[in-house]
């Protein structure tokens, strides 16, 4: 075996190229191929954090991401260790969040020869391109640098989405005296859409009687929810988010009817508007009743890619960037008086919500929410899975920040909270940190426990484990009457996160919202184990 102890080899060109690039930690996990860059990392003023899963060091990235809006890194090894990060960077590309993947590869010469290589897989780059927003091998240690450059530039560039690079270990190993100089990855200046569509747009919104405006996960990207508070002050519109827009406008101010889409009372609002002010959302299944919301009025949407302006309702386009767009808007729209008719619908709206859920039960599911509000500063991170209470938060927690509300639903990605959370701590090592998982999305990245514990993370997980699948029993007990599958042998968890070191409280539901308090305040991960058999809270028609 050649060694290369104190050579300069490829693997310095990726570490100091993400260095050059601005990037303060990178999430991975080693292989045999990719060793050479974990040597360059070595001794790089970089913190490389390793996870114990690709796929969790994906959701940790993601959730680094989306709190600070920078790219995150994402070290993998060749073949199986590379694919296993695939559904993160499934949820990070529907979800637009910049993640820089770099993937180790087989010798260059042997790519597509089926030689029966170690890791080989036939065409890797083709198992990653339908999944990530651009993919690219480095051919050369020389490319390395301008190639990572790209890739920080195109996953910020909106709309925002994750990255893959592979290069192969020869290139990686191989000697190299190319210098890394300075390295722009920054994404283009933000672009606005042609004045003449601003100068409609704002004649729309300006003649309207009843605006709503209506942020989706692009405001949290673009950075625009000063823009998009601005913009509310001077319409005197009610604002609604989506579940991914949630905290792009505090849910708590009066002019905020919150995020519940599937409500009556929402959706009347949406409808009902004589104009529409979309902004940075996709318009899909989730937000718009499985595409059966009607709108009335007028929609104008702003949106970085043209190909979603009116891709399901008929739209007055702006293309480009929200901050830039919003500015741009504001500029051109006249100031309404505080007349307190728009605070007044708003409240109409949270008021009717409020009633119906009053009505249809939940309050268990309520009560622990108001638990979990009660126990996080405004600021705080919270990370919700693909769990029941998550649904009941997605429509009814009030979200206070922006970029603090992380939730899986650009795919419905279970087992992303825990990791995210984590993610996002390594981002905001001040701010308490919570991730709400279930039973069933625990078993994904328990072992993340480890890693908390490896470095120091602090980071509370809230486990309500109903021992089991909860969701998929009722939709199967809705729709055949009869659950299958969906009941867990669960292991003894408070004696499981015990052997990780990691304390762990059990609590009655009375007991929540002290017991996170204390866990929010600790330095270490801690675990609050919840039983409780939880259920979702349906929509009031
Ligand atoms: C990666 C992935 N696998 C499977 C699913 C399907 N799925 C959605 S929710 C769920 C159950 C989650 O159970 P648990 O975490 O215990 O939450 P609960 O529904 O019990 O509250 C499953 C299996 C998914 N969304 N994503
Ligand atoms: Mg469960």
């Amino acid at each position: 075996v050649q060694r290369a102890v104190g050579a300069r080899i490829g693997g310095h060109l990726v570490a100091e190229s993400l260095e050059a690039l601005g990037a303060e930690l990178v999430f991975g996990l080693p292989g045999i191929h990719a060793l050479a860059i974990w040597e360059a990392l070595r001794k790089s003023p970089i913190r490389a954090v390793g996870f114990r899963t690709e796929l969790n060091a994906g959701f940790a990235a993601d959730g680094y991401a989306r709190v600070s809006g920078r790219p995150a890194p994402l070290l993998l090894s060749t073949g199986p260790g590379a694919l296993i990060s695939l559904a993160a960077l499934m949820e990070a590309a529907s979800s637009y969040v910049p993640v820089v993947a770099v993937a180790s590869q087989i010798p260059a010469d042997l790519i597509g020869k089926g030689r029966g290589y170690l890791h080989e897989l036939s065409d890797q780059l083709a198992a990653f391109a339908p999944v990530v927003k651009w993919a690219r091998r480095a051919t050369a240690a020389d490319g390395i640098p301008e190639l990572l450059a790209e890739a920080w530039r195109v996953a910020q560039t909106p709309p925002a989405g994750p990255v893959f690079i592979e290069i192969p270990v020869d290139v990686l190993r191989g000697e190299t005296a190319v210098p890394v100089g300075e390295l722009d990855g920054g994404p283009p200046p933000r672009a606005t859409p042609p004045p003449a569509d601003l100068d409609e747009a704002a004649r729309v919104l300006a003649a309207a009687e009843s605006p709503v405006l209506w942020a989706g996960g692009g405001v949290h990207r673009s950075g625009a929810w000063a823009q998009l508070a601005a913009v509310a002050s001077r319409l005197q519109a009610p604002v609604a988010t989506t579940f991914m827009g949630k905290g792009a406008y505090p849910e708590d101010d009066p002019l905020a009817v919150g995020s519940g889409c599937d409500e009556g009372a929402f959706a009347e609002l949406v409808e009902t508007a004589d104009a529409v002010l979309c902004v940075g959302s996709e318009l899909g299944a989730e937000t718009t009743r499985q595409y059966g919301l009607r709108l009335g009025g007028r929609l104008v949407q702003i949106d970085a890619a043209p190909e979603r302006i009116g891709a399901t309702f008929p739209a007055l386009g702006l293309v480009g960037d929200a901050q830039a767009t919003l500015e741009a808007l504001l500029g051109r729209l006249p100031s309404r008086d505080p007349d307190g008719r728009a605070a007044a619908r708003a409240a109409a709206v949270r008021d009717r919500i409020s009633r119906g859920l009053a009505e249809r039960g939940g309050a268990l599911e309520l009560r622990l929410l108001e638990s979990v509000r009660e126990a996080l500063p405004r600021d705080g991170v919270h990370a919700w899975d693909m769990t029941i209470l998550a649904y009941c938060a997605a429509a009814h927690f009030p979200a206070l920040a922006p970029r603090r509300f992380l939730y899986p639903l650009g795919s419905g990605t279970l087992g992303y909270a825990w990791p995210a959370a984590l993610g996002a701590r390594l981002a905001l090592p001040d701010t308490p940190v919570l991730a709400v998982v279930g039973d069933g999305g625990f078993s994904y990245g328990l072992m993340e426990l480890a890693t908390a514990r490896q470095y120091g993370l602090g980071a509370t997980l809230l486990l309500v484990d109903d021992g089991g699948y909860g969701i998929l029993r009722e939709y199967q007990s809705g729709e055949f009457g009869e659950t299958f599958s969906v009941d867990l042998v669960e292991p003894d968890f408070p004696a499981l996160v015990d052997a990780y070191g990691v304390p762990v409280v059990s609590v009655e539901p009375d007991g929540l919202a002290d017991a996170l308090t204390g866990a929010l305040a600790a330095d270490g991960p801690v675990v609050v184990h919840l039983r409780a058999l939880l259920e979702w809270i349906r929509p009031t028609p």
